[in-house]
């Protein structure tokens, strides 16, 4: 029977496209998800939006001088593209600057205010003077009172996850001027978590919630257990929504007040487009609500919200959370702000027809029970080895063979043997293997089960080398490609939530139709199969004999090594502004005297030979023209500069300094140099514009 699946992924911040990370956490597990149930079936609104209020816009607008309006505005056009050109089939994309979403938001706001769920409080909140604003959520940085961490935010620490009030940090810091802070009274509108505590422990700890994964239930149970306290809601800012009653004006709503109401508002945006009515997604008992979300927005998704939810009294609660860890990349924390991360955006311009490779790679290393890591080598393997080497290769030969001995038509098979009834069995087995981890939110294991019923079609035409047969049984090459054919096109179906764009490929070449839920394609449905995904375990055929298929296209390419280090050569480019921009500004040196500075007699010069020192690294032998003389200087620029590329090159060379000798080699001056960002040595050269001789004196 179909069941009413309401699918949420957490929203991302409008202050950045989006990482492999974000892909890795939320939006891969939750996309195989909804199409998992679509496919099977069940009537799902997977919904998703851009939150695009709180303080990591405002920062991000300060840092570049726009409005918050600006960065959202900017931001969220990346995103929304970002997702539907990697394939991420959301019923509705919103955002929370969407006038429905300020509606629905103060609605449930003054809702639970009429019931009297709010505490209003006048309490003292931390203030910079300097800046004259209060400091709520991460413009506020701190220990945190429960790890240690030093850069706590004010409402949350991103290490362990702990939700707190700004005043709980120890030893507060301005984001904005790096002051510490004073206390200045405001008033705020609480919501008395203590008061939901019986309810919450009765729902998680008490209830079914046992099926939670062990990291998720882990965690709220730890937080209930140290005992819960009242929140507040609204935050003095000048960017959100406007608090809705008396006594609001200029304060706005907590983001994290608003943002999961988007989930609704994102709901109802759906239903008015599609003609249906939103509220059975939110308030039917039958229906299931599942979050995807990372892990360090556990307490909001099974604390906050549900206690929001409980008592504005009509909504249902969340089925489950299946929040996932953090994905690392190669060996280091993925970070925005030290550009250590593998953006979306980009990677579909350097790899524009392989999101399923993307897919599949963070699938099958998802950090679904532990934090993981993401490298590009195993990116590579779990393409080359097993996307183009195992899936591929056994497409690519049913295919092909199918054209080649039969004119591309299913031949008629004729008595199975003993292997040949083996394997159909097998593949039978795979849609219920497959949905029970996909049931339990193991992505990682069902996509492992998909490669192996590649395995086994790869296996199968291993073992039956229907290329030797045909030389003296032709009937039984008839059954073996067959029973190939019918694993292939058991593949068409069941790759579709987590190959995509793979799945409808093979699905065109097999000449299966398309599901209708997932594909604009406007292949016709004539003399097309349809296979649903029960019937892959039901139907005895599923490409009958006389069925015309299409030519062979390649599935996957291999990814070649050289593709892989201009990925690395980015990260370490990264890597090296980092450093440089970590580097601290050296010191000024002790004071000098004119006198002292006139003693110095630096020269433009060019260097006109230039050879490398043997057996040593660094130096370079340079025969200098200084516009006095022609003069040796050796000069230790050999990891930066080859010999040819600096001959030529226009310097500054200081010329009294005293000759010393290098390795034996009498140097006799000095060349000015500088480095750049990433380490690499840099000449401090006249201006190359400016027709300058060589022996002028710089003063
Ligand atoms: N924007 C936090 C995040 O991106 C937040 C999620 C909101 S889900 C309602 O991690
Ligand atoms: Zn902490």
């Amino acid at each position: 029977m179909s069941k009413r699946y309401t699918i949420t992924a957490a929203l991302p911040y409008t202050n950045g496209p989006i990482h492999i990370g974000h892909l890795a956490g939320v939006y891969v597990p939750a996309d195989i998800y909804a199409r998992y149930q679509r496919l099977t079936g069940n009537d799902v609104a997977f919904v998703c939006g851009s939150d695009e209020h709180g303080v990591p816009i405002t920062i991000k607008a300060k840092k570049e001088g726009v409005s918050p309006q600006d960065v959202v505005d900017k931001y969220h056009a990346i995103i929304k593209k970002s997702f539907e050109d990697f394939g991420i089939t959301f019923d509705n994309y919103s955002r929370t600057s969407a006038q429905i979403h300020h509606e629905t938001a103060s609605e449930f706001f003054l809702e639970l205010y009429k019931k009297g769920e709010f505490i209003e409080e006048v309490t003292e909140q931390l203030y910079d003077e300097e800046a004259k604003q209060f400091l709520a959520d991460r413009f506020v940085i701190g220990t945190c009172p429960k790890c240690g961490n030093e850069e706590a935010y004010g409402d949350q620490c991103e290490k362990c996850g702990t939700s707190h009030n700004a005043t709980d940090l120890i030893n507060p810091k301005s984001a904005i001027t790096g002051n510490a802070p004073t206390l200045k009274e405001t008033k705020h509108w609480f919501l008395p978590l203590d008061k939901h505590e019986d309810f919450l422990k009765e729902w998680i700890l008490k209830g079914h919630k046992k099926d939670w994964k062990p990291n998720v239930y882990g965690q709220v149970k730890s937080w209930i257990d140290d005992g819960l306290r009242p929140r507040a809601v609204t935050r003095d800012l000048d960017w959100g929504i406007p608090v809705p009653v008396e006594g609001g004006e200029g304060k706005v709503l907590y983001v994290w007040f608003d943002a999961p109401i988007g989930y609704i508002s994102a709901t109802k945006e759906w239903a008015e487009r599609e003609g249906k009515d939103w509220e059975p997604y939110w308030k039917d008992e039958n229906t299931k609500l599942v979050h995807f979300i990372g892990k360090d927005n556990i307490v909001f998704h099974c604390i906050i919200f549900p206690s929001m939810l409980k008592a504005e009294g009509s909504y249902i609660l969340p089925d489950n959370v299946p929040a996932n860890e953090f994905l690392n990349l190669e060996g280091n924390k993925l970070s925005t702000s030290k550009n250590w991360a593998v953006w979306l955006p980009e990677y579909l311009e350097d790899f524009p027809d392989k999101q399923d490779v993307l897919r599949y790679a963070l699938t099958a290393n998802a950090p679904e029970t532990k934090d993981n890591d993401f490298t590009w080598k195993d990116f590579q393997a779990r393409n080359n080895n097993e996307l183009v080497a195992i899936f591929g290769n056994f497409i690519n030969r049913v295919v092909v063979l199918t054209n080649k001995y039969y004119n591309g038509i299913v031949p008629e098979l004729s008595d199975y043997s003993q292997v040949d009834e083996e394997t159909l069995a097998a593949v039978k087995a795979y849609p219920d293997v497959i949905a029970s981890s996909i049931e339990r939110y193991r992505f990682r294991e069902a996509s492992q089960e998909l490669m192996n019923l590649a395995r086994l079609g790869n296996k199968y035409l291993a073992d039956e080398e229907p290329w030797k047969v045909i030389k003296e049984d032709e009937a039984r090459t008839k059954t073996i490609m067959f029973v190939a054919l019918q694993i292939a096109s058991a593949l068409a179906t069941i790759s579709e939530p987590f190959l995509p764009f793979t799945s409808e490929k093979l699905k065109k070449i097999l000449r299966v139709a398309l599901n209708d839920n997932v594909s604009s394609s406007d292949s016709t449905k004539e003399n097309c199969i349809e296979n649903s995904w029960e019937d892959i375990s039901t139907k005895d055929i599923l490409l009958p004999a006389g069925h015309q298929i299409g030519k062979a296209e390649l599935l996957f390419n291999k990814i070649e090594d050289k593709d892989i280090q201009a990925q690395l050569d980015k990260l370490e480019a990264s890597k090296k502004a980092n450093e440089a921009a970590n580097k601290a500004t050296e010191p000024q040196k002790e004071e000098i005297t004119f006198d002292d500075f006139t003693k110095l007699d630096l020269r433009v010069g060019t260097i006109i030979e230039a050879e490398k020192m043997p057996k040593a690294k660094k130096l370079l032998v340079l025969k200098v023209d200084t516009g006095i003389d022609t003069r040796t200087i050796v000069s230790g620029i050999a990891e930066s500069f080859t010999a040819e590329e600096v001959i030529g090159k226009r310097v500054t060379v200081l010329v009294n300094l005293a000759p010393r000798k290098l390795r034996g080699v009498e140097s006799e001056g000095m060349i000015l140099m500088t480095e750049s960002p990433e380490g690499k040595l840099v000449f401090v050269n006249p201006d190359a514009n400016q027709d300058v001789a060589n022996g002028l004196q710089i003063s």
